[in-house]
């Protein structure tokens, strides 16, 4: 049996029960068509980086079964994508995940129903025979011998991803310092602006930059592009096609992400997403496992945003994960960060806006509150599964992904010591 038809038959046995939830979720909504119809729309990018099991730098300890080619890692992303339907694309790190051959592994994605997102540079490792070092950064380096490498190298990475019909380079860089005096701020910045330019020239005419910032790590005093700002004043300079990337997991504690996200748009800025959760730092953990409420008043805020300037949520900014897991098995993960996504999406459509625009201009702070926390204590799993339901995805992905044994197969396939290649 194909695993379409023994999802299908999973969800046989689940749909009276589903019904029931469904029914008496919608009997209390207003708008269950629109939203429906906005989920089942709505995909997220899965990183070809997040299929294996993540360490720290302390171990790693691997589940079993993990893909140890690109091949294998599309496979397990088109099961994902089997199961929830809205894992349809996915983002590959360069040179960690590099095609052999582009027409076979675009005939394996195409058989998945998958497609390749944003396509990501690492100026932040050296490789194996690389003639120059990062040690002390690439785009921003004092050498502008190591600048040009690492201009080259983001210029390859288009070369790749147009080859596999991608539309956006996403940048991170881990240029910066560790100690107070090692590096001129401006002088930095500028080497930064200028390399990048060489490589906003190099984007083909229907292409995205997309530039990620980080606050802090691997360098512990300063990082060339640490914060919005710092991204979008270079995005502004570079021109139209650049944006600035928000990774929810590089900000300091604490930090107003909404509000960032909210003015992003506003300018017309906001690239789109890598979506992880954090207690403290880059923890990279599973979204919304930590501050689902943060997640959802993210979601509020590009609701709206892109609401008012009229913007297809689906399509409009890039939609991504960027999470890796110590504990857990990456596919059931993974299809938890995507659920908690869509939920918290579900949720935002729920907000009735024209009542919170009212309360807001007569200043009730109690009643607009209400009007959130009405969105965001609605339990809307029903609605998602309903969606997915809809496209043939399963009821309950996580949990048809162990009933139908999937791991045991994947571990029987690769073997119990197979490791995931790349990060
Ligand atoms: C940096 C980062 C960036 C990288 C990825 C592997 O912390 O978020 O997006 O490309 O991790
Ligand atoms: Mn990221
Ligand atoms: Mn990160």
């Amino acid at each position: 049996m194909q695993l379409t038809e023994k999802i299908q038959s999973l969800n046989e046995r689940q749909l009276a029960a589903h019904r029931h939830r469904f029914e008496f979720l919608a009997g209390q909504l207003s708008s269950t068509a629109d939203v429906l119809a906005k989920l089942r729309k709505f995909q997220v990018a899965i990183p070809s980086w997040a299929l294996g099991t993540g360490g720290t730098r302390f171990g790693r300890f691997s589940g079993g079964g993990e893909p140890r080619n690109l091949s294998e890692k599309i496979a397990d992303v088109g099961v994902l994508h089997a199961l929830n339907r809205s894992g349809g694309s996915m983002s590959l790190h360069i040179p960690w995940d590099v095609p052999d051959d582009v027409e076979a592994i675009r005939a394996e994605a195409g058989a998945w129903g998958l497609r390749f997102d944003a396509v990501n540079s690492n100026t932040f490792q050296d490789q194996p025979g690389q003639p120059l070092s990062y040690k002390f950064g690439s785009l921003h380096h004092v050498d502008s011998a190591v600048r040009k490498q690492a201009v080259r190298h983001n210029i390859e990475v288009i070369r790749q991803g147009e080859a596999l019909s991608s539309k956006a380079l996403s940048v991170w860089l881990s240029d910066g310092s560790n100690f107070p005096g090692q590096l001129n701020f401006r002088r930095a910045f500028q080497n930064t602006l200028e390399s990048l330019q060489e490589i906003y020239a190099a984007l083909p005419a229907d292409w995205q930059l997309w530039i990620e910032y980080k606050p802090f790590e691997p360098n512990f005093y300063a990082t060339t592009i640490g914060d919005w700002g710092q991204s979008l004043l270079l995005a502004n300079k570079l021109g139209p096609k650049a944006a600035t990337l928000v990774d929810l997991g590089h900000h300091l504690p604490n930090t107003n992400i909404e509000q960032i996200v909210s003015l992003l748009l506003m300018e017309g800025k906001l690239a789109g997403f890598h979506f992880n959760d954090s207690k403290y730092g880059d923890d990279d953990l599973t979204v919304g496992s930590i501050n689902p409420y943060q997640l959802f008043l993210i979601f509020c805020e590009l609701v709206e945003g892109m609401d008012q300037r009229q913007m297809d949520h689906a399509t409009a900014i890039g939609w991504m994960i960027d999470a890796s897991h110590n504990v857990k098995d990456p596919i059931e993960d993974l299809l938890q960060s995507v659920e908690a996504i869509k939920i918290a999406y579900a949720q935002a459509l729920l907000v009735d806006r024209p009542a919170l625009q009212v309360a807001q201009q007569e200043n009730d702070t109690v009643r607009c509150q209400e009007i959130l926390q009405a969105a965001y204590r609605t339990d809307v799993r029903p609605l998602v599964a309903e969606a997915r339901l809809r496209e043939n995805g399963a009821l309950d992905p996580v949990g048809a992904f162990r009933t139908l044994g999937i791991r045991n197969e994947l571990t029987a396939r690769r073997g119990s010591d197979a490791i995931a290649t790349g990060l």
